[in-house]
């Protein structure tokens, strides 16, 4: 068995988030751990259909996932959750709701401009269009952790290097 936990993946869209979210849980997911990944994907699309990109919404959003990934943690998995989740206050409440011993915060760090380079689904240039509003980033704010309790550089780590850093940080925890 392992304890659960929360690994929750905040960043610019295209700065790498599902994809470690998805590495990490093919790792974990080989260790016997029970996994899952929330993301935009499948969350947006369903239960929180009824949601913009406005301020609010994203505040309800994350409010929304905060509390489903608590009832996934209670229920004893490992929950890697990968949301933009601009606002720190949004952020620090899904911490406080789940429990600062079970939440680690990590920060997908890659500039504004390779995110909008790589522009891998093409939003970067609709939201420069103004076919996409309140774009993060571009046309909505990001507030940076601080102190994230991992710091991943995705544009400069190799993809094995940075999963390396987030299995050595969450294995104590979950006590493999
Ligand atoms: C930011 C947007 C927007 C706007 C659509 N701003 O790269 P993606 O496509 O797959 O991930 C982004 C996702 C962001 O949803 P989140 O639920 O993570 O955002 S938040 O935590 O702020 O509520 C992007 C797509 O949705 N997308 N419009 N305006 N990202």
């Amino acid at each position: 068995g392992h304890r659960s936990l929360v690994v929750w993946f905040t960043g610019f869209s295209g700065s790498g988030k599902s994809t470690l979210a998805s590495k990490l849980e093919e790792y974990l997911y080989n260790q016997g751990c029970h996994t899952y990944v929330l993301d935009g994907d499948n969350v947006r699309n369903g239960l929180n259909n009824d949601l913009d990109f406005s301020d609010e919404s994203r505040k309800e959003n994350i409010r929304r996932i905060g509390e489903v990934t608590k009832l996934m943690a209670d229920a004893g998995l490992v929950v890697l959750s990968a949301f933009v989740s601009p606002f720190k206050e949004d952020r620090e409440r899904v911490r406080s709701i789940v429990g600062d011993e079970s939440f680690v915060e990590v920060f997908v760090d890659c500039p504004i401009e390779v995110c909008e380079q790589r522009d891998v689904k093409g939003l970067y240039a609709k939201a420069r269009k103004g076919e996409i509003s309140n774009f993060t980033g571009i046309s909505s704010p990001f507030e940076a952790p601080e102190k994230p309790d991992l710091h991943i550089l995705s544009h400069e780590e190799p993809l094995e290097w940075s999963i390396q850093k987030l299995i050595a940080y969450i294995e104590p925890k979950l006590k493999l």
